[in-house]
């Protein structure tokens, strides 16, 4: 394992867990960070040992957003005409395998657009959300103003947008942000354990489910009820469909084998 590199990873049987690695700059998402987290997570992506993936920081900081040091002097020019960072910050939407982050610490504008890109958050009871760009004279920039109200409502999207002031663990639970908290010391352990548990079913099954509910947000409802209608239909030309009714029926622990 290499200490300095930007991002360390490791694999948890069909686990890929990939660490954020700027710990003094409270993992402060800069351009070279970015691309090394976006191999990384191609490179679970393309792995047909990989099923799901965990994003993390450390225990002080998921990401304290953007690198604001290398944003400071950019001019609007400089912004628009070289498509300011967008060139290497959605490589996690592009992900057709589950992905879940667990937060400890700061998940502050970047940091936390960019949990709220993952499929599912968890998160330690220390942990702080915000989308404290307000505070620099600017509005969000990778979709804090988009997924915050998809997330918990106007109400308090309104609130942590143009206060930017920090949301607990317990609020972000609450406010339907963060799926579950846990005790701080056990963060990664428990995100290993929730993708573990969905990296036991089929990968087949995983990614449509992640990519229909994903449909949700994107297609009226009829639009989405027929692709979840014709998902469910086309899961019937699968083994892994036989399998987990089979196993069922025959009291057993299913073998799902992505076919
Ligand atoms: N950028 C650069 N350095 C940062 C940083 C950041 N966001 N956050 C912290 N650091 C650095 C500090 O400068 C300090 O460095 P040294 O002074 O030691 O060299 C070190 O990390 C430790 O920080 P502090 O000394 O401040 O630690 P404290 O415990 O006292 O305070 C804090 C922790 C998290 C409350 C504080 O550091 C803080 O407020 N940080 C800034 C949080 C923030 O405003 N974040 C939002 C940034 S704007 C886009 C994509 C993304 C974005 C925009 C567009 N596109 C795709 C187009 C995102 C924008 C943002 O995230």
């Amino acid at each position: 394992m290499n200490d300095e590199a930007l991002v360390l990873t490791e694999t948890h049987g069909k686990v890929g867990l990939i660490r954020l690695n700027r710990p003094k700059q409270l993992n402060a998402l800069s351009d070279p960070l970015m691309d090394a987290l976006g191999e990384a997570l191609m490179g679970f992506e393309r792995d047909p040992n990989i099923s799901v993936m965990v994003i993390t920081g450390n225990e002080k900081a998921f990401a304290a957003g953007a690198d604001i040091t290398r944003m400071k002097d950019l001019t609007y020019s400089e912004a628009f005409n070289g498509n300011f960072i967008s060139r290497n910050w959605e490589k996690v939407l592009k992900c057709r395998k589950p992905v879940i982050a667990a937060v400890s610490g700061y998940a502050l504008g970047g940091g936390c657009e960019l949990a709220m890109m993952c499929d599912t958050i968890i998160c330690g009871e220390t942990a702080k959300f915000a989308q404290p760009e307000v505070k620099l004279g600017i509005p969000p920039g990778a979709g804090g103003s988009q997924r915050t109200p998809r997330a918990m409502g106007k109400a308090k999207a309104m609130d942590l947008c143009l206060t930017g002031r920090m949301m607990d663990a317990q609020e972000a639970e609450r406010s339907g942000l963060v799926a579950r908290v846990v005790p701080a010391d056990k963060v990664v352990e428990e995100a290993l354990a929730m993708a573990s548990e969905m990296a036991n079913y089929s990968i087949t099954a995983l990614m449509q489910i992640k990519e229909l509910v994903n449909q949700a947000y994107e297609t009226p409802l009829a639009t989405g009820l027929l692709l979840e209608r014709r998902g469910f239909h086309a899961a019937f030309s699968t083994q892994d469909q036989k399998e987990g009714m089979s196993a069922f029926v025959e009291k057993r622990t299913p073998t799902f084998r992505g076919r």
